[in-house]
């Protein structure tokens, strides 16, 4: 599901409430520059053309330190994109080396022997604590399967398929992985710091450098977590995969947040603060809320769970001889619930057939599938794949349009040639 549960919506609604009567804090940037902000979202710049910024950086960022093979990923500013058919013959879980990045600024080196992680705020009942690297693995630990997802993934389609202005990185699909994520829940850490029940937001801060946007510094990435969230499913990850987590993606500790958008997951986390008055921070204002027509000048809720998509691990373009029998192979996922079933149309959405699940579908992962194919005529052609998750979404024909780019849920048209 795309929009919050009501709950998270009334709550929201109290903290910009709180904040107007300036009873909300905006923790570490400028009231006027949250206003700004919050203004700006609501008028929407044309994207770049999916392909250009590609073409464009075909040097690898500066900012992402692990190797960018033009196979495995698109370069778009500070981002590296994972095309999607270089997770064909991978498992459920994402390699590291294939994993997307989304970068604000660029991979910070931290070590972890100097490492502190600092949880402070008026919502505990004492002072600040600290936590070493080895306090924090000597803590009870969990393990857990779960999908990062840039909330802008997708994006470039509002543009390409429906011919939207929207700003943002123009992704297509592939701002999303899998992995197995291991290291302490949140809520084990918050009690051991003293959270007190005066406690209503929790927001971690990355350690990667402050994010100049258009000449407003807001700061360090920090994005607020409701204390019901963060003392739910949350975990602070220190091993991807099994491995050490990779610099690229927080090392040494980064936050997990099941279903939700990419954004809550701060990498490089350094200090969490627990505060007893909302907070309000440039990521849950003016970014990561829906903006335009159909949505309130101030903008909907925060963004909380990520919505359904289905991706082909097949390049655009890709060619397949006619009248043989080719495996089709991709993925399907949902913040809102695990996946249902799947339908592939391979001849434009006239005649849709389920596909075969190769994934016991779980909250907050994604199933893989497979679906057979034989062409019979020659030529350029579309495939089409679309989930259904147990909540009973189907993903549309087209997605609800948003200023930002968010959300993108819609059926992506695939082109094929067959020769
Ligand atoms: N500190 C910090 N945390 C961050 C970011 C960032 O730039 N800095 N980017 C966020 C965004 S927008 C996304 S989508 C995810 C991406 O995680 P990944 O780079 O490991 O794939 O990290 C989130 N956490
Ligand atoms: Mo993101």
């Amino acid at each position: 599901m795309s929009s919050p549960s009501p709950s998270e919506a009334a709550y929201d609604r109290m903290r910009l409430r709180q904040w107007s009567r300036g009873r909300a804090r905006s923790a570490g940037v400028d009231r006027r520059d949250l206003l700004r902000l919050i203004t700006a979202a609501s008028l929407a710049a044309p994207l770049l053309p999916a392909g250009a910024p590609a073409a464009r950086a075909a040097v690898a960022p500066a900012g992402i330190v692990k190797p960018l093979p033009p196979e495995v990923f698109t370069v778009r500013g500070t981002n590296a994109e994972t095309n999607f058919a270089a997770l064909r013959g991978t498992g459920l879980l994402t390699p590291a080396d294939r994993f997307f990045v989304r970068n604000h600024t660029a991979t910070p080196l931290i070590d972890a022997a100097d490492w502190r992680l600092t949880v402070w705020g008026d919502g505990l009942e004492g002072g600040p604590v600290d936590f070493t690297y080895e306090a924090l693995r000597a803590l009870p630990s969990v393990s857990r399967t779960a999908f990062v997802e840039c909330a802008g993934n997708g994006r470039s389609f509002f543009t390409s398929q429906q011919g939207q202005q929207v700003s943002g990185t123009a992704w297509t699909l592939g701002a999303i992985g899998t992995a197995r994520w291991h290291g302490v829940r949140l809520a084990e850490v918050l009690r051991a710091a003293g959270i007190g029940r005066r406690a209503v937001d929790v927001l971690p801060r990355g350690l990667d450098a402050e994010v100049v946007s258009d000449g407003t510094n807001l700061g360090r990435v920090r994005r607020p977590l409701p204390v019901a969230k963060a003392l739910d499913d949350v975990i602070l990850a220190y091993e991807m995969n099994g491995e050490p987590l990779p610099r690229d993606h927080g090392a040494p500790v980064r936050l997990i947040v099941p279903s939700w958008v990419g954004i809550a997951n701060i990498k490089w986390v350094g200090d969490i603060e627990v505060s007893a008055e909302p907070l309000l921070t440039p990521w849950n204002t003016g970014l990561y809320r829906l903006f335009g027509p159909g949505h309130p000048p101030e903008g909907s809720a925060p963004l909380t769970r990520q919505t359904l998509k289905s991706a082909f691990e097949l390049a655009p373009g890709a060619s397949f001889a006619a009248r043989r029998r080719h495996l089709l192979t991709g993925r399907s996922w949902s913040g809102g619930a695990p996946v249902r079933r799947v339908e592939v149309s391979t001849d434009g959405g006239a005649v849709w057939r389920r596909a075969r699940l190769r994934d016991e579908p779980r909250a907050g992962s994604w199933v893989r599938w497979t679906a057979d194919w034989v062409p019979r005529t020659t030529g350029p052609g579309v495939l089409l794949a679309r989930a259904t998750d147990r909540s009973g979404r189907t993903q549309p024909v087209t997605a609800a349009h948003n200023t930002q780019g968010y959300l993108f849920d819609a059926v992506v048209r695939h082109p094929v040639t067959v020769v």
